[in-house]
Formats: structure tokens, C-alpha cells, sequence
């Protein structure tokens, strides 16, 4: 059955249930004492970071690269109006308004796992809405096989797009059936407030069971097209960062391990989790990769 996402009613229940699986994981790999710190942050790792957290340490590298640029240069941009091209294999291409594209959807809350490919992690409670019901609105016609986005460059408060660290505007892309599976949202909150631009205001992706690259921030624009796209960190090195890019415990960063993740302001018992497969969320999108090598399809 899917299980659309972890309210707060299921922070107890799967807790739990993770401490299980983390605290044999422990066992296993030796010490009780070793253990400890993994149960302890197993239980911690539900609990949605805080609002300071979630906005004051993040990768958003039109406002610089380092973990704090984004909320110290982010705050005079500008999101409200805000236009949106919707183009490529739709029925209904157009220039639109936030407010037009968005219209009657409801916003809903998910409180989802966020793993960066850096090897750190996050809880965060989101508001937003499924994509695929925005792509219903907009009308998928046949022969679209992805869905390619793009970031606003706007050079006047972004001081990071006037140099070539990225090629610039940042772009990503997801198969057309991780689009519209039921866990990847368009994020307008956070904590039931509106989005900080740091986190990607006025709307972002958000794809949980992927790397953080993937979930591309501020978007101005959303293609409907045939072939898959290159998104921006693949561009950049492409033997480093796939496509997919699915969270993967087993297949290493090639200069760092992907095993285990840092829970960013964990504390009293230590700060690192084993990282699940596809972040926890194997369960229900597993099978979008039967058949598929995960070790070369990274
Ligand atoms: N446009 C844009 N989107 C982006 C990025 C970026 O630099 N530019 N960084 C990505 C990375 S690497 C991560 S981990 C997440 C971070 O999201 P957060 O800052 O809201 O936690 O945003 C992703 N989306
Ligand atoms: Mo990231």
C-alpha cells in the first residue's frame, strides 16, 4: 500500500521501528557501546530539524558556496510576483503566474529525511503539494519521458551567478514517473510558513528519496521534454554526479563514503546515522529501478 509520507503521528511508530533496525545494525557491526549513539540518533532523526537549522545552513550557490551565504545574501530577492514558463510536450504551455499555476492545488504538510550528497542530513516538515497534480493541470502529452527544470538567474541579488561556478542557470531533470510519483512535491513552506528564500522561495522541488542537488531551488521554468536532460552537477562532473542520483548507502562518492550521514546539529550522542536505501523510502520507490544498475545508473 502507498504510504504517502511520515505525519506527526508516525514520528513514534517508525522510530521505533528504525531504532530496531539501527540498533542490530550496531550490533552487528560490534560494540553495545557503539550502538548507543546510533539508537539515540535513530530516534532523533524523525524529529524535524528546527526552523533555524533548516534555514541558516544550506547549499544554494547563487548566493555564494558557503553553508551561511545563502541566508545572509538571499533577502533581497524579490519572489512575489513571480512567473513561471511551463513548455515543451504540454497542452497548455504558457507564461504563468505563481498564483495561476498553482491555483486551487491544496498545500499539505510532509515531514521527509533531506540528504545532501555531502554526507549530511536533515529532517524537514515541508508544505506543499504533489508535482504530478501540477503536471496533471498542465497536461503531459505522450512522447514527454522527463521533466526539466531551471532555476531564476537574476545577477542583481545573486552574486554568485556573475561567476562560472556552475553552469549557470542551475538546471535538473526527473524521469517523468519519479515526477509524478506521490512523493516528490513543490515545496512553498516550510514549518507552515512561507519559504524562506534561502530554501528556494517562491517554490522548489523536493525529491526525498535523492541526493539535495536534485531538489532545485527559486524555479522559473518546467519542460516537458523527450530526452533525458544534464542537470547542472552532472555537467559539472559527471563521473562524481548522475542523473539519478538516488540516495544509495552502497555506492561511494569517489571521494567519500556514502554509508553514513551526518545529522546536522545532533549532539550528546554522537552525530552520524547509517544512510538508508534511496533515504528511507525504498519501500516505495524501488521499483521505479527494477531491472536497473544502480552502480552505473548513479
Ligand atoms: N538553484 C539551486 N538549487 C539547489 C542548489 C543550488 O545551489 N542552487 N543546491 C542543492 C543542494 S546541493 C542541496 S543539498 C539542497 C539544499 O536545500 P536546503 O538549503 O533547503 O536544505 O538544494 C539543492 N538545490
Ligand atoms: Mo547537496
Amino acid at each position: 500500500m502507498f504510504k504517502p509520507d511520515l505525519t506527526r503521528d508516525d514520528v513514534t511508530p517508525e522510530s521505533v521501528w528504525l531504532n530496531r533496525r539501527q540498533i542490530i545494525a550496531a550490533l552487528g557491526a560490534g560494540s553495545i557501546a557503539g550502538g548507543l549513539p546510533l539508537a539515540a540518533n535513530a530516534l532523533e532523526e524523525l524529529e524535524p530539524h528546527t526552523w533555524e537549522q533548516i534555514t541558516t545552513y544550506n547549499n544554494f550557490y547563487e548566493f555564494g558556496t558557503s553553508k551561511s551565504d545563502p541566508a545572509e545574501n538571499s533577502q533581497d530577492m524579490v519572489t512575489d510576483p513571480w512567473t513561471v514558463k511551463v513548455d515543451g510536450l504540454v497542452d497548455n504551455p504558457g507564461e504563468y503566474s505563481l498564483a495561476d499555476l498553482i491555483g486551487d492545488i491544496p498545500t499539505e504538510e510532509r515531514i521527509y529525511r533531506f540528504r545532501c550528497v555531502e554526507a549530511w542530513s536533515m529532517v524537514i516538515p515541508w508544505n506543499g503539494f504533489e508535482l504530478n497534480k501540477l503536471l496533471n493541470k498542465v497536461g503531459v502529452q505522450d512522447g514527454a519521458g522527463y521533466v526539466a527544470f531551471e532555476t531564476a538567474v537574476l545577477p542583481d541579488v545573486m552574486e554568485g551567478v556573475k561567476f562560472p561556478i556552475l553552469d549557470w542557470p542551475y538546471k535538473e531533470g526527473l524521469r517523468l514517473d519519479e515526477a509524478m510519483h506521490p512523493l516528490t512535491i513543490m515545496a512553498t513552506g516550510i514549518y507552515d510558513k512561507p519559504i524562506p528564500n534561502q530554501n528556494g522561495a517562491p517554490m522548489r522541488l523536493v525529491v526525498p528519496w535523492k541526493y539535495g542537488f536534485k531538489s532545485i531551488k527559486t524555479i522559473v521554468r518546467i519542460s516537458l521534454v523527450a530526452e533525458q536532460p544534464v542537470n547542472t552537477w552532472q555537467h559539472s562532473a559527471a563521473n562524481e554526479y548522475g542523473f539519478f542520483a538516488n540516495v544509495n548507502p552502497e555506492v561511494d562518492h569517489p571521494r567519500w563514503s556514502q554509508a553514513s550521514e551526518r545529522v546536522i546539529g545532533a549532539g550528546l550522542f554522537g552525530s552520524r546515522i547509517d544512510t538508508l536505501m534511496f533515504n528511507g523510502y525504498a519501500d516505495q520507490v524501488a521499483s521505479l529501478y527494477e531491472g536497473m544498475d544502480l552502480r552505473k545508473n548513479f
